[in-house]
């Protein structure tokens, strides 16, 4: 075995990999397939095998079709799939460019030293096995088995997950909390005592009046919400856009309110100030189910649309304007939760304000509001009870993040980079289908932890940022190649989703689940995997439901009806209990008061960016997600980079011009390692710039994505902590422009 390097350097996997394969290309016009295509040839292929989508966390359910040889040809939406309705967005569509990227992993990679320099070498995957496993009992005999944490996003999880509970760690945390929803999350719990999870539990599809703060429906492309928002605008709903930049959903929308930047909280109190002072919220309703609605009305009555249009840049009239709006349409108004919500580090407040005005409205389980979803139970695998972990993630917080309800992927890092004040740190990452280079703001301080690591493995389908850092590389099929989890999922409708193998594996890949099981029987675990195949786990699974695993690869998707007539359980105002400390809606919330923090939100002001610096704002691209598809083949054709959005006046000053490349310089003096090109346009305030996240990637493995466009997540060196959550607020950055890139990294 291989001389464990103290230093990890960044390693390209330059020299490496089957070179000049060639690759079939699927026979699919697909620049000419319509967004959201439905499948307008069904009958045509030879063969079709149920999946559900990996490109985003939607999880579409579709159908993989096979050409005459046998060969993936092309995806469609399941017709019985929530989610989708039978039809893919353009992302899940091209993911059939996932299983024929030639850039993949191929093989198990073992870091290495050779002539002084770091390389991967190929290795089995019994080597690459007994080299992790021999460094986690390292650490578990010199630290203890929960200095071990997994990161992981993706269908493969849950499996990882088992392993690692199974070795004795809790440390399992996905960038989905902390970087993402956590928020919004914690903010509807302690006002409703539920959660909003994913699929989003609004009802679009019936509102009448939707309000995006922020919510970028249409970039943001989750498939049955776009569906449902364009049904919703088709039916006349009002729609209430809250962006700096005029977004798609603006477009669409009767009210656009181009708010400055961080300033949402203002905007959101005056909202509750004049639905409570003009009377216009659902006394009926509050009566019945609110509590603290005193103290709420006394905390607002200073907000006044007058007091914050000093603050958002909105005139009073039209924040009475869309209150009215609102109430008219109530109960069957959405104010948005948002989905991506960790922005200035007060999220969790803000997400309280938007609760709290969804409450007022008496929009929470009514139609056209909030419905509540069902959700069909599925058994797990029986295995023997998990060791008890010593201690976890909060260990390395005591008192701080106390609201947070799972792992922060950011505080596991933190808890990596070694600390005075503590005494026991993570010491070995497994880091499963998350870029977290790309994903984790504040770079510098994710590659301190990675220096102090034991041991990183990566598991991943393509070489990307952070596979460059990882000690071993194990390399997953695509999802096109493999069984799966069943996709669980809350809707209107409970259903459950399967996905089997649409092809061979083309490469010395496994699947994550082959993975964990093969790893746990090195590290002696075999109790905790008790099926030899991954069929037979999820046939056992399906019996246990009364189906069988040969049903449902003839309908792909099985939906459940619901146990009780209760989609919408506050029709008709009945007697109901929340789950929360006093059973009812909390306007005040009380567990918030227990824990130390404000029972009711305030309005902070947030930094402004310095003369000659732009607040950096950044979004997602109808057909792209994060890092993960930009080398797709069929997706980097609609969309080769990013560019950035620059107000006409700005680039007046400036003297920037369309499509002239630059580099941004933040406010610590970070210069975007590649240049990017401008577009100037109307649709961005002059105080802010915009970016699409996930391009200007530095892996030059990645042979189309490559220095494509700039990193949104290099230029945020600086992190706004949520203090009840632990979420990252990425958005208190500011960048200026460079016209020429730095000496060292100019291309
Ligand atoms: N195509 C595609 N769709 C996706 C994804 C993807 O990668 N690609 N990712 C999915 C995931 S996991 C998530 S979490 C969601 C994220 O998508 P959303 O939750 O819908 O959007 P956000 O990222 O919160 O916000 C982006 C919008 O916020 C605006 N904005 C920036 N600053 C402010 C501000 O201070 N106030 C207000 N009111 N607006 C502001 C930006 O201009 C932009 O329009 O998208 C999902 N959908
Ligand atoms: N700067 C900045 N940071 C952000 C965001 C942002 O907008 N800007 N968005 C945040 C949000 S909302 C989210 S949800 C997170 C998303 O964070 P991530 O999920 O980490 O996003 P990706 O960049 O898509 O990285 C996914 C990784 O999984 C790999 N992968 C794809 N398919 C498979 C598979 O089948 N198996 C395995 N093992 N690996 C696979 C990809 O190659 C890639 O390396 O990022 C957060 N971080
Ligand atoms: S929304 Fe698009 S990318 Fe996401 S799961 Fe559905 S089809 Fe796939
Ligand atoms: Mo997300």
């Amino acid at each position: 075995m291989s001389k464990p390097v103290s230093r990890r350097d960044f390693i390209r996997l330059a020299g490496l990999g089957a070179a000049g394969l060639t690759v079939a290309s699927p026979f699919f016009d697909w620049k000419h397939g319509e967004i959201l295509a439905r499948d307008t040839m069904p009958g045509l292929y030879t063969k079709r095998t149920p999946t559900y989508c990996e490109v985003c966390f939607w999880m579409c359910a579709g159908w993989v079709h096979h050409n005459e040889d046998g060969e993936i040809w092309k995806i469609t939406g399941n017709e019985d799939d929530p989610h989708c309705n039978g039809r893919f967005c353009p992302r899940g569509t091209g993911g059939v460019g996932m299983y024929y990227d030639e850039d993949r992993l191929k093989t198990p990679l073992i870091r290495t030293e050779e002539r002084g320099k770091q390389v991967f070498r190929e290795a089995s995957w019994d080597e690459a096995y007994t080299y992790i496993a021999e460094k986690m009992n390292l650490i578990k005999e010199k630290w203890g088995p929960e200095c071990m944490a997994l990161f992981t996003h993706g269908s493969g999880g849950h499996y990882l997950g088992n392993l690692l509970r199974a070795f004795g760690s809790n440390n399992i945390a996905a960038p989905s909390y902390a970087q993402c929803r956590g928020p919004r999350e914690v903010g509807f719990i302690g006002t409703f005592g539920e959660g909003i999870d994913s699929p989003e539990r609004t009802d679009i599809r019936d509102t009448k009046c939707l309000v995006l703060i922020g919510s970028h429906i249409g970039e943001n492309m989750h498939n049955g919400q776009v569906q449902e928002f364009s049904d919703a605008v088709d039916k006349g709903a009002t729609i209430i856009t809250v962006d700096p930049r005029f977004s798609i959903a603006a477009g669409k929308s009767k009210f656009w309110l181009p708010i400055k930047p961080a300033t949402d909280m203002a905007l959101l109190l005056a909202w509750i100030h004049v639905l409570i002072y003009d009377e216009l919220y659902d006394q009926k309703y509050v009566e019945k189910y609110a509590y603290g609605f005193d103290e709420l009305k006394a905390h607002v009555k200073t907000f006044t649309p007058e007091w914050a249009y000093g603050i958002t840049t909105i005139h009073p009239h039209i924040i009475r304007e869309t209150a009215r709006e609102m109430a008219n349409a109530s109960p069957s108004v959405i104010v948005h939760p948002g989905r991506h919500v960790t922005w200035y580090g007060d999220d969790t407040q803000r997400e309280r304000a938007i609760a709290i005005l969804n409450a007022l409205l008496g929009s929470w389980g009514r139609r056209g509001g909030f419905y509540n979803p069902a959700k069909p139970s599925v058994p797990t695998h029986p295995h023997p009870p998990y060791p008890k972990p010593k201690r976890d993630w909060r260990y390395a917080f005591p008192d701080k993040y106390k609201l947070a309800g799972l792992a922060l992927a950011s505080g596991l890092c933190d808890a990596t980079v070694p600390g005075v004040s503590r005494d026991c740190n993570v010491r070995g990452w497994i880091v499963n289908g998350t870029n977290l280079i790309q994903t984790l703001p504040d770079q510098k301080n994710t590659l301190a932890a990675i220096q102090a690591l034991e041991l990183i493995v990566v598991i991943d389908t393509m070489p990307m940022e952070i596979t460059g850092y990882a000690d071993v590389i194990l390399p997953e099929c695509t999802y096109l190649e493999r069984y799966d989890d069943l996709r669980i999922s809350a809707h209107r409708e409970g259903s459950i989703a399967l996905r089997v193998p649409a092809a061979e594996k083309k490469y010395n890949t496994k699947s994550a689940w082959e993975m964990a099981r093969e790893l746990g029987m090195k590290l002696g675990l075999a109790d905790y995997f008790p099926f030899k195949t991954q069929e037979a786990e999820l046939d056992w699974q399906l019996k246990e439901m009364g189906l069988s695993l040969d049903e449902m690869r003839k309908i792909g998707v099985k939906k459940f009806p619901r146990p009780a007539d209760d989609l919408y359980p506050l029709e008709g105002l009945p007697d109901y209990e929340f789950y929360t400390n006093t059973g009812k809606i909390e306007l005040y919330a009380t567990q918030f008061e227990a824990e130390g923090y404000p029972a009711l939100p305030t309005y902070t002001a947030h930094e402004e960016p310095p003369y000659g610096f732009y607040r950096l704002i950044y979004g997602r691209a109808p057909m792209h997600t994060f890092s993960r598809t930009g080398n797709n083949p069929n997706l980097f054709d609609l969309m080769e980079e990013n560019v950035v959005w620059v107000n006409p006046k700005v680039a007046k000053e400036w003297g920037l011009r369309n499509d002239q490349p630059v580099w941004l310089e933040n406010q610590d003096g970070v210069i975007s390692s590649s240049s990017i090109k401008v577009r100037v346009t109307e649709r961005i305030r002059f105080d802010s710039v915009y970016m699409v996240h996930g391009f200007g990637h530095t892996n030059a493995k990645l042979s189309r994505a490559y220095g494509r466009g700039a990193s949104d997540s290099e230029l945020i060196t600086r992190v706004h902590i949520d203090p009840e959550m632990g979420g990252t607020g990425m958005r208190g950055n500011f960048v200026t422009f460079r016209l020429e890139g730095a000496p060292e990294v100019q291309s």
